[in-house]
Parts: structure tokens; sequence; C-alpha cells
């Protein structure tokens, strides 16, 4: 792309939202402050470096077959530093425990230690990436329909002593990166069919959460993700939303709101201030569904749209953690990568622009109207002159030019495997 075009446009926006009192250059600041967690799991179909590894299970499906995943820790590293090298900023990457650095040794999920981690932190490092993590109760014989949840000792034992290792491997990360690696507890607890025992499933997993939490921790910082439900266990889930949203605010979590996870009607973004008042900060998992959890690929999208103007509005900037979560298996997945992340970026830009002050005095003296037409109006400013600007800056492709970018690649390495 033409520099002086882009620098151009990027003057004429500049202009014009400036007559509207937002400040363009302060915005671009921001927006390089605006860290993505990258999710490792879009590289591979969310399959991992088990040796013993099965069937994706846990309600959740990559569906497709495109060719080209990773099929190991060589590959999956390979395509996140293609996928980085197409996203302006600095990212962060989100790790499952299945993603360890094995070497080819078989280590279930109540082995793990920090030692299979250390090469993650090494290559974080190297790469300028910071880690976050997740515990991994899905994809093993003992995952069945309950984890932290069973009834049975022996399964929810097994999965307290997995997470609870989980959280000392999270915090080597945060201590080696001299920043909070931040640890998601998702689990696919629940049931197919009608149960009667739901009060009592939930009370284990209190139960269990209140065993993990016992270890107090200065280098990591836990979050709890609900769900509205998964495949295969339809009618039940323990960790709803209601759950985790009252263990967080009780006991001042950190709560995960995944995009996917709600009904279809029900808005994201509105949950931002209500939990706000009542959790110290909030990650997320952007996501798109489509018609149920289907973890498509993130787009500018008006749910995430509004998920991030509440977010700026609510003066949260430094209260809310950005991971992406999605795993879409039939297109290309390093285009997946960088389709989403840039989309959520575009999200985060047209928010941090939005006019906010001469919003509020509008709705302040009761000026309707104006607030209204105001808000449509900012939707067609020039926004995306903004964002290749920011691209430009950070030395990655503007516009369309990442395609051919991740066509090359594919050409070149992928398409090889
Ligand atoms: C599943 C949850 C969870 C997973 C990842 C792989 O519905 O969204 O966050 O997608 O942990
Ligand atoms: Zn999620």
């Amino acid at each position: 792309m033409n520099e002086k075009l882009i620098t151009e446009a990027y003057d004429i926006a500049k202009e014009r939202y400036a007559a509207i009192g937002t400040d363009v250059d302060k915005v671009l600041d921001q927006l390089q402050d605006f860290h993505l967690s990258l999710h490792c799991w879009q590289a591979d179909d969310v399959t991992g470096f088990e040796v013993q590894a099965g069937q994706l299970t846990g309600g959740i499906q990559a569906t497709g077959n495109y060719p080209g995943k990773a099929r190991n820790i060589d590959e999956l590293r390979q395509d996140i530093i293609e996928a980085k090298s197409l996203i302006p900023g600095t990212h962060r990457l989100n790790l499952h425990e299945i993603y360890g650095d094995f070497q080819g040794k078989i280590v279930d999920r109540d082995e793990v230690t920090p030692d299979y981690f250390q090469s993650w932190i090494e290559w974080g490092k190297e790469n300028n990436m910071k880690l976050d993590f997740n515990s991994t109760s899905f994809s093993h014989p003992k995952s069945g329909s309950l984890s932290l949840s069973s009834p049975d000792d022996g399964i929810r034992n097994f999965w307290i002593e997995h997470t609870e290792r989980c959280r000392a491997i999270a915090e080597e990360m945060g201590k080696a990166q001299g920043d909070p690696c931040i640890m998601n507890i998702w689990i696919h607890d629940g049931s197919k069919d009608i149960t009667v025992n739901r009060y009592r499933y939930r009370e284990l997993l209190k139960d269990s959460l209140d065993k993990i939490f016992a270890t107090e921790y200065e280098n990591m910082k836990d979050c709890i993700e609900s769900k509205l439900f998964g495949i295969g266990l339809e009618s039940f889930t323990a960790g709803s939303n209601e759950f985790y949203a009252s263990y967080a605010a009780q006991h001042h979590k950190m709560l995960t709101l995944d995009t996917g996870h709600f009904h279809p009607t029900e808005s994201v973004a509105d949950k931002v201030s209500a939990m706000l008042l009542y959790v110290p900060e909030l990650m997320l998992h952007v996501s798109r569904p489509v018609r149920w959890d289907s973890d498509h690929v993130t787009l500018m999208d008006d749910p995430t749209l509004d998920l991030f103007s509440e977010i700026v509005r609510a003066g949260a900037l430094d209260r809310v953690h950005y991971g992406l979560d999605y795993f879409d298996a039939s297109i290309n997945r390093i285009g997946a990568y960088v389709t989403g992340s840039r989309a959520a970026q575009k999200c985060m830009l047209r928010a941090l622009l939005e006019p906010l002050d001469l919003l509020r005095r509008y709705e302040a003296e009761g000026r309707f109207f104006e607030r209204l037409a105001l808000l449509e109006e900012a939707k067609a400013l020039p926004w995306n002159a903004v964002y290749d600007m920011f691209c430009l800056k950070n030395d990655v492709p503007v516009g369309t030019d990442f395609i051919g970018e991740v066509e090359k690649y594919e050409r070149e390495i992928t398409s090889k495997r």
C-alpha cells in the first residue's frame, strides 16, 4: 500500500475526529496498549501435544478438515509467529495444559509440572509474547460428563489435583515474565438429560473451587468461565453464568465472559458494567457464535463493537483482558487468527474513537436526538484510515495485503504438511 496515501487519509481522519473532540494520536497510543491473548488452539483444532491424546471431548467441536493444521509443537510455534507478523501491536499467547512440551513422554493431567512449560516460557521471552494459561479437563478418559463436580471422589480429586498443578504452572509463567499469567478455568460439567441433582453437583463444584483456590499466588490471576450448554450436555451445565458470577463476586475472582456462552439474544456488552461493580477484573473470550457456541472467527460485528464500547464507556480499559476463543477448522487457520485479531482491534479502535464527551454532554442536557444522530454519524467516520496508519506504524501489511501473505505461507509451509 502507498505510504503517502495512508498518511494523507490519516491526516484527514484526524481533522474529522478533532471536530467532534476525539484526539486520534492519543487513540493510536491507546490501541498500541491493547493486547490480545492469542489462543494457541486455533492452530491445531484443540488437539494439543499429549502423547496419549484422544478425541476432542467436553461438548466442544472443531468442524472442518482444512489441510495444514499444526501437528506438533514446532509447527504450532511457527504458525503463531507467522500470524503474529501480520497483526499489528504486541500480543500474548494463551496456552492450554495439553500444549505442554512433553518430549514424547506420557504425562497424565495429575502429574503435570512447570518443567513441561519451561520451553514455552523461554519461547515467550524470545518472541515477546507473555503467556496466559488454561487447565484442561476435556479430552481425557476421566473427563466423562462431570469432572470438578463429580460425586465420584476419585474423579473429582484427580481434577482438583490437575487444576492446582495448573495454577502452580501459571505462577511460574507469571514470575518468569514479570507480569501476571491469567489462568482460566473452564470445565464442561453437565448433563445431556434432565438431572435431579443440580444443587448437589454445584455444591461439589463450589467445594472443588474452594480447595483449588486455597493457595494464594502473587504472579498469576484466576478467572472462571461459565457456559450455557455443551454438545451432548444440553440439559444442565454445572458452571452456569449465575454460578460463576456469584462465585467470582464473593471471592473476588476474575470472571471470564465468552461471547458464545449466552442465550443468542442476550447482550454480553450489557454485562460489563453490571459485573465490574462486583468483580475485580474481566477476561473476555471473544468469539462469534452462529446460532450456538459455534466458535466462528471473530468479526467486526455489532455484538463485538458494543462489547468494546461498553468497556471504554465504563472507563475499564485496565480491568479487562482480551482472549480470543474460536477454532474454525474449515478455513486457513493462520488466516483465521489474523482476520479475527484484526477484527477485534478494529472494534476496540472504533470504541476508542467514540466522541464520548460530546455524547455525554448531549445526554446530560436531555438532547437525545443529538445523541442518537452523533452515534449514527460516528459509524461512518474514517476510522479505517486510523487502522491503516496503525498497521503502517507497526510495520505489518495494510488493508487486504495480508491475504497474499497468508497464501504465500500456505504455499510454502502449511500445504506441505
Ligand atoms: C468452551 C470454552 C473454552 C474453550 C477453550 C478451548 O466452550 O469456551 O474456553 O473454548 O478452553
Ligand atoms: Zn471460552
